[in-house]
């Protein structure tokens, strides 16, 4: 590498090309824990057209290339293995014009979902798609992997918010699609083909963003309900009743009493439940009475209506992620099934693990409004696969999807199939195939 190495400083300036340990450390094992390699460069453009000119040197020297934006993803969609290159894209930061006309921004891809979130809710306006991991996650990362997180039963996900792309192909091409137009039938949707294509298929370096109304009035409950059969019942009330509903996650007791054991945190209520929701409904004016099947479904509530009070509720929710993988790296499990389904499919989820892993210890919590549920095992060794294939199965046999927000990564080429028929998994291949014919973007992710 090391004469590419050399061509590449040449491109983005020795500083922005980092071979030594101690600097590529960072960029190199994922959050979980579970995907780590050495990267023979980290290669941090500053603009586009260094982009290309890295990509084309890449291609040139046949060496594959791992895009990485805040490098908070959960899959190993962004973390290298041995010997191929990271390219980060965290130097795209800049937050263009905010063209108020159409409700939109344009980013680069490196722009943190935290700095966006605060530009634009100066100005009015907010970004649609929050998560826990706003302080280190990345517009183009999320764009590239369509994240969808709690507003996503509102707002949709990624995909619904994404109204172009700027990006870069394996051999230097680019697709620029910055114009903002929200109606443009001119041929195949490419800014909706990248989005969630993990990497493999163009590098995302400039994003036009569609923007909501800042909503200043923001309610949020925390219910505890006895079962997730009640949970549903208080969904369907909300989705009939609550016009402003942002947002139905949920936790179970065991992930609470976790969770307030490594924090320090008071449990919430004086009993316990099964089942916790977090409710969030937000509005111009304050949307508290459309809240009132909380109250009246609930066995304990708690309400906050200010920014501290609202995020302590929260956190009991967002922190099961991080509470987990400090007990070990999870068998991670990130699927949807259809709303209605989540109690019986919790329900083949826990006797799974008591009859292949006894011991193990099982959180699940997500997102009930979109039949979002996040299985976490902790406990059983890594390479011992066999509550990650019976959980996956289940999903397939309830009608769900393998990957609901975080993406295939190397995590569940695996099991693609069980998502996607034979014929569905090879025209993905014929469109690698077309954009990237030497497999250098992000090689074996999402297709293996
Ligand atoms: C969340 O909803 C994130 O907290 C992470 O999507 C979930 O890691 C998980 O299982
Ligand atoms: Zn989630």
């Amino acid at each position: 590498v090391s004469g590419l190495a050399e061509r590449l400083s040449r491109v983005v300036g020795r500083a922005h090309v980092l071979e030594d340990e101690q600097l590529t450390a960072a960029f190199e094992r994922d959050f979980t824990g579970r995907f780590a390699g050495r990267a023979s460069a980290v290669v941090r453009p500053g603009s586009v057209a260094e982009v290309r000119e890295v990509l084309r040197l890449c291609a040139e020297a046949g060496v594959a290339v791992v895009p990485q934006g805040g490098h908070s993803g959960l899959v190993g969609g962004g973390t290298p293995r041995d010997g191929e290159l990271v390219l980060s894209l965290r130097r795209l930061d800049r937050i263009e014009e905010l063209d108020e006309d159409a409700a939109q921004v344009t980013v680069g891809a490196g722009v943190i979902l935290e700095n966006l979130q605060a530009h634009v809710r100066e100005r009015g306006f907010d970004f649609a798609v929050d998560h826990a991991g706003r302080g280190s996650a990345t517009l183009g990362g999320m764009a590239a992997t369509n994240a969808g997180g709690p507003y996503a039963v509102r707002y949709g996900s990624m995909r619904a918010q994404v109204a172009g792309v700027e990006a870069v192909l394996a051999d230097g091409r680019v697709v620029s699609r910055l114009s903002g137009l929200l109606k443009d039938n001119a041929g195949f949707d490419l800014t909706g083909l990248l989005v969630g294509s993990e990497g493999t298929l163009a590098v995302i370096a400039r994003l036009r963003l569609r923007l909501v109304p800042l909503l200043p009035a923001r309610v949020t409950a925390l219910a505890a309900v006895p079962d997730l059969e009640r949970g549903l019942e208080l969904l369907r009330r909300l989705r009939a009743e609550a016009p402003s509903l942002q947002a139905v996650d949920y936790f179970h007791a065991h992930g609470l009493r976790r969770v307030c054991e490594r924090h320090g945190l008071p449990l919430p209520f004086r009993a316990d439940a099964d089942v916790y929701l977090v409710v969030e409904c937000a509005a111009r004016r304050d949307p508290s009475d459309e809240l009132a099947a909380v109250a009246e479904l609930a066995t304990e509530t708690a309400v906050a209506d200010d920014e501290r009070g609202r995020a302590a509720l929260w956190a009991y929710r967002e922190l099961q992620n991080e509470t987990l993988t400090a007990l070990g790296v999870p068998h991670k499990l990130d699927v949807s099934v259809p709303v209605a389904r989540v109690p019986v499919f919790e329900r083949d989820v826990e006797a799974a693990v008591a009859r292949l892993t006894p011991g193990a210890e099982l959180f699940l919590y997500g997102h009930l409004g979109d039949g979002n549920v996040h299985v976490n095992v902790v406990g059983p060794p890594l390479d011992d696969q066999r509550i990650d294939e019976a959980v996956l199965r289940l999903v397939a046999g309830h009608g769900g999807s393998i990957s609901a927000e975080h993406g295939v990564g190397l995590a569940k080429t695996e099991w693609l199939s069980l998502s996607r028929t034979p014929d569905e998994i090879a025209i993905m291949r014929d469109l690698k195939r077309a954009l990237d014919p030497q497999n250098l973007l992000n090689p074996r992710r999402v297709l293996g």
